[in-house]
């Protein structure tokens, strides 16, 4: 999660924004969500838990291969100690059948899970609902994840941090301005970022991927891409055609 300083990014020098770092999440307190790994053991994508067996994430996440998912993740540096967190493998893996790598739509993909993970205080499903809003202009929404706090260090965040997004008119988004016209957002997508000139930008970033957006408490997309991150004019996008149906 990017969450740059404007103060800060005015008064630097060479007209850089420097990253402050984001709010971080109380532990555990967003137990459904996943952190997936590559096959080197390094944190690479977020991701949601949907049931015992079930987690959704972006099928762009393919790029590195998953092979471990974790659950009930405070800090990425405790999560093999720490007696909260269940490991998986993953068993199988079903791409969404019309993800485009090249137009990103529906990028969408489902892990199966080794065995089932149980449910605790630090760890819980969340099933999508049976009918998924597609959240309006203006809608505050939370996006959360451990991906990266500073553009320049480009490292995941040890922190689950999480930060608010404002939802973006897609016409809006579609301008050149806001996009680099290299995609249209489609009415499968959502734009989300920073749109009060007053507040420090906030956006998801690189490893925030396949985590959720959750407007007024309900998951309506997952972080999909962006024109690079922290650029006001650049919000992140969202797959929102999350129904199960669709695969
Ligand atoms: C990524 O590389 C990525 N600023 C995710 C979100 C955004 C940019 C890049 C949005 O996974």
């Amino acid at each position: 999660m990017t969450i740059v300083d404007r103060r800060n990014a005015v008064a630097g020098t060479c007209g850089e924004a420097e990253i402050i770092g984001g709010k971080k999440v109380k532990a555990h307190s967003l137990p459904h969500m996943a952190l997936l790994y590559n096959s080197k053991g390094d944190p690479v994508c977020g991701g949601t838990l949907l049931s015992p067996t079930w987690v959704l994430t972006a099928a762009h996440c393919i790029q590195s291969m998953i092979c471990t998912v974790r659950l009930g993740v405070d800090t990425v540096n405790n999560s093999k100690t720490d007696g909260f967190v269940q490991a998986r493998k993953v068993a199988r893996q079903y791409q969404h059948p019309c993800y485009n790598a090249d137009t990103k739509i529906h990028d969408l993909w489902l892990l199966k899970l080794s065995q089932a993970v149980e449910e605790t205080m630090a760890l819980k499903y969340l099933p999508l609902a049976n009918t998924i809003p597609d959240p309006k202009e203006g809608t505050i929404c939370m996006v959360a994840g451990w991906g990266v706090v500073n553009v320049h260090i480009k490292a995941m965040s040890d922190d689950l941090m999480s930060a608010d997004v404002t939802v973006i008119k897609r016409e809006t988004c579609n301008l050149t301005k806001y996009n680099n016209t290299k995609y249209t957002i489609t009415s499968d997508m959502v734009c989300a970022g920073t749109v009060d000139e007053n507040q420090d930008v906030r956006d998801t970033c690189q490893g925030d991927s396949g985590g959720p957006l959750m407007c007024n408490g309900v998951q309506v997309g997952i972080t999909s891409f962006g024109i690079g991150c922290a650029n006001r004019t650049k919000p992140g996008v969202f797959c929102i055609k999350m129904c199960l149906k669709h695969f």
